[in-house]
Parts: structure tokens; sequence; C-alpha cells
């Protein structure tokens, strides 16, 4: 089996990672426009509001709302056939629970989709990327409110009917398996030191799932045609050793991993997700009808982000540390590390693929993956990223042998950050993804400017060829 001539080749960007215009045409503030900035060193701080004397790189990042005509031509002219963004629920309902939404960005969404259109790139939709309407943070407790699953409910319904037949590829949460490890919470939580932070987190989780699973069953009632996906973080897990006790942990996991997909592919919680909740003293109120609905709303497919694989030891261990902007491990000594310290593995793709689809038997679609780097740009001006290349090209190998050599069904492949945007981990401008140059720096100078990088030939010619001359 050999790509598909429909294979979707793109790119991947998230709205508060690139829109900017946080105040614009009547969006309210989202819970990413009070995240600060940090580095490497510094994590990134939800404020309470937005503070004097703080950056925040969501207020402008690239100015993507501005500038979506340019950077949707230029994906086109790299040959995109999809582009992965999201709808920020707040430029939609502002504060989240308003009786009508704001038409101002309901217009948005459909110039940007039309602007794809024209170009024949399929737009491919994240819902809720790491951010939600701040006002629901403040007057709910975010996604710990059952309340949260009715207005997301309505948010689905004016997006679905909105953008009928003009987006038919859609994920629910962004990485909904984050809210267990993130340094910030992207389900909004801020954890106060007097709770219980897994009774809080495996709640917070239950009203996503239960979100997730209606607004599979809603967008499939107003469009047949809407394919919904997960979204989940997932790298396979290896063994420090061949101890069995390494071999556990390794195991453990990837089960707490996938334990959100397991609920939103099979539409039940795993056992031992529930077993380690009752053993925590972890109860999960649910309402009357919640199970029937998780078996029903199940995902047609598995998006998934893939940038490293890990390795768990159970045992102590001498291995230093390796590093990632959601979940770490033990440092693997036979792979190479980016600047930051993201262990590069190939292979580990083929093999989350394997692991993936045996498990869930449903197409994967790779939503993210790419190689954050810090890009120069030579006195002539050209961005020679070599590395960039390498990483895709090595990944892209990858894939093919899992679908050619495997027989796995993939929808297509969107590298993370096509066009430079803020780092969700850090904040940072100087950690780059993209084939797209930004001129923009850490402390939000730079004239914003876009530059071809030498990638964006090189993918170029990859989506021409369908992936075969690489
Ligand atoms: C994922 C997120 C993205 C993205 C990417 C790269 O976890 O879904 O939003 O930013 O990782 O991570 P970072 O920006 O921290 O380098």
């Amino acid at each position: 089996m050999a790509l598909d001539s429909n294979f979707l080749w793109g790119g991947a960007v998230a709205a508060n990672q690139c829109e900017g215009a946080y105040r614009e045409d009547g969006k309210g503030l989202s819970v990413a426009d009070v995240l600060t900035a940090g580095d490497a060193h510094t994590k990134r701080r939800l404020t309470d509001g937005i503070l004097e004397g703080e950056y925040y790189p969501s207020h402008i990042a690239i100015d993507f709302y501005h500038r979506y005509k340019e950077d949707i031509r230029l994906f086109a002219e790299m040959g995109f056939k999809c582009f992965r963004t999201s709808i920020a629920w707040s430029r939609i309902f502002p504060e989240g629970d308003e009786a009508s939404p704001n038409p101002a960005g309901i217009r948005f969404y459909h110039n940007l989709f039309d602007e794809c259109h024209k170009y024949g790139i399929e737009p491919v939709v994240t819902i809720s990327h790491y951010e939600m309407p701040y006002g629901l943070v403040k007057k709910y407790g975010a996604w710990r409110d059952r309340r949260l699953v009715d207005l997301f409910e309505r948010y689905c319904r004016v997006i679905f009917t909105e953008y009928k037949g003009k987006v038919k590829y859609w994920m629910t949460f962004n990485e909904i398996n984050a809210i267990e490890f993130g340094p910030w919470n992207p389900a909004g939580l801020d954890i106060r030191p007097e709770e219980n932070r897994t009774q809080v987190i495996y709640q917070a989780a239950h009203h996503q799932f239960v979100a997730s699973a209606k607004a599979v069953l809603l967008g499939h009632e107003i469009d047949p045609e809407n394919q919904i996906g997960c979204m989940t973080l997932f790298g396979v897990v290896y063994p420090e050793t061949c101890h069995p006790l390494d071999a556990k942990a390794a195991d453990d996991m990837m089960s707490t991993m996938l334990a959100f997909a397991d609920v939103q592919a099979r539409g039940e919680y795993p056992a031992r997700l529930l077993n380690k909740l009752e053993r925590a003293g972890v109860q999960i109120t649910k309402a009357p009808g919640d199970d029937t609905l998780l078996r029903r709303g199940t995902v047609d497919y598995i998006g998934f982000s893939y940038y490293m694989s890990m390795v768990q030891a159970g045992r102590p261990t001498e291995a230093g540390t390796a590093q990632g902007n959601v979940v770490a491990g033990v440092k693997n000594p036979y792979l190479p590390s980016s600047e930051w310290g993201w262990q590069v593995d190939p292979m580990g793709l083929r093999l989350t693929m394997r692991l993936l689809y045996e498990r869930y038997q449903k197409p994967l679609f790779i939503v993210e993956n790419g190689l954050g780097a810090v890009d120069t740009v030579e006195p002539d001006g050209s961005i020679n990223d070599d590395y960039r290349i390498d990483y895709l090209r090595e990944h892209i190998k990858a894939f093919k042998a899992a679908v050619e050599e495997d027989g796995i069904p993939l929808m297509g492949y969107t590298p993370w950050g096509c066009i430079d945007l803020v780092s969700a981990g850090t904040g940072e401008m100087k950690k780059r993804y993209g084939f797209i140059y930004v001129d923009r720096d850490n402390a939000g100078n730079g004239t914003l400017e876009r530059r071809r990088k030498k990638s964006f030939d090189w993918y170029k010619k990859v989506i021409a060829t369908n992936g075969e001359d690489l």
C-alpha cells in the first residue's frame, strides 16, 4: 500500500500561537492571553488577568489574524492539501457564556476557510487548542465545572452549522491527555494547594470526554460528511533495560497517556485507569446517560502529535533526563537531541503508529511532528535549515514504512508550526518549527516579515512527488 493520492500533506498551527489580535473584533480574553512567556529555565505562568509589566506572547503572536492571506498563499505555493488550525473559542463566544455568538469572530473563520478553499486547501480544525475564554476560567473554574459541557456544545453547534461544507475534518481537544502532565494546564485549571490534584484533573477530563462525545454526535448530525477525531499526545515509551520493573514502568506510562484516547476511541474508561483512580480515592461524578454518550460518541480517527519517543525506568537510574514540553523521561543514549533536549527518533514514529493502529483500528492522522530549532538568517537573507529537513525526511520515511510495509491507514501529515509561531511550552519565538521564517524575537521585536527557508522548497518537492522525492 503506497501513500494515497489524496494523502493530506499540510502543516499545523493553533489560533493562540499565531493569530494575535487578541482583543480585536469583539474577541474576549482567552486563557492563553494571560499566559506569560518563559524560556528554557522559567516556566510560563497563568496570571490573574493581564498584569502590567508582564509580556504575553499571544497578544500579537505572528499577527496571522491580519496576514492570513499572505500566509495561505505561501502554504499554497508549497502545495499544501490541508491546513490544520484551531478556532479561538473566545472569538465566537468572547466570555464563553453569552446568549449569542460574536458575528465578527464567525466572519473571520469564514474568510480564513474561504481563503484556503481558493487554493484547494482543506481546513483541518481543532475545536479547542490549549485555550478557552478566560471568562469561563474566572466564573466556572474552567473544566472542573460540568456546565462547561453545555457551553462547549453550544459553541460546537455554532461552528458546525456555520462552517458546514467548508470544514470536514475536526478534532475536539488538542492533546487532551496533556491535562495530566502539563507544566501549565491546557484545560485552564489553576489547581489550588488545598485541592486533590488527581481528583480535579480527572473530573475535568470526564467533562471533556462527555463534551467530546457530544461534539462527535452533533457534528455527524449536522453534516454526515464530517470526520471528527481525537488529538492525543503520544510517543512510544521504551523501558530503560529489559528488567521487568523497567518494562512495567514504560507500560504504565503508555497506559496513562493512552487512557484518554481509549475513552474517546473505544467509548469506555479502561479498567486500569478506573482501578488507579479508585486506589487514589478519586471519585468521578457522572450524570445519568454519560456512559451511553461515551459509547455512542466515539471518534472517527486518531489524530496524534509525535515529537519523540520516551524512556522510563522502574528502578533508580543513573541516566540523565530527556526533555519535552509536556512529558519527559529518562535519557536515551542512542538518540540525538534537539537544542531543547527533545530526543529525535524517527523509528519511534513507526512504532507509535503500529501501537495506535493495533489498539484502536481507526485511521491515523499525524497532526503534529517537527523540530524546534534556532534559525540563522544569513547576510544574503537565506535560512539554511538542513537540520529541519533531515528531521522531517527521516520521519516521513518512517511513516511511509508504517503505511507501505505495515499496512497502516494514514490520512495525512501536518508538521507542526509550518510557519514560525509562539512556542506553547516556553512562549518563545526563537524556538522555530516553520518552513516560513517570521521576523519576530522573544521580546516581541521584529518586522513580522515572512521569508521562505530552505525547507520550504524541499517540502514543496516532497508534496509534489507525494513523498517519493525526499
Ligand atoms: C504540542 C502542542 C503545540 C505545540 C507543540 C510544540 O504539545 O500541541 O501547541 O506548540 O507541542 O511544542 P513547543 O511549542 O513547546 O515547542
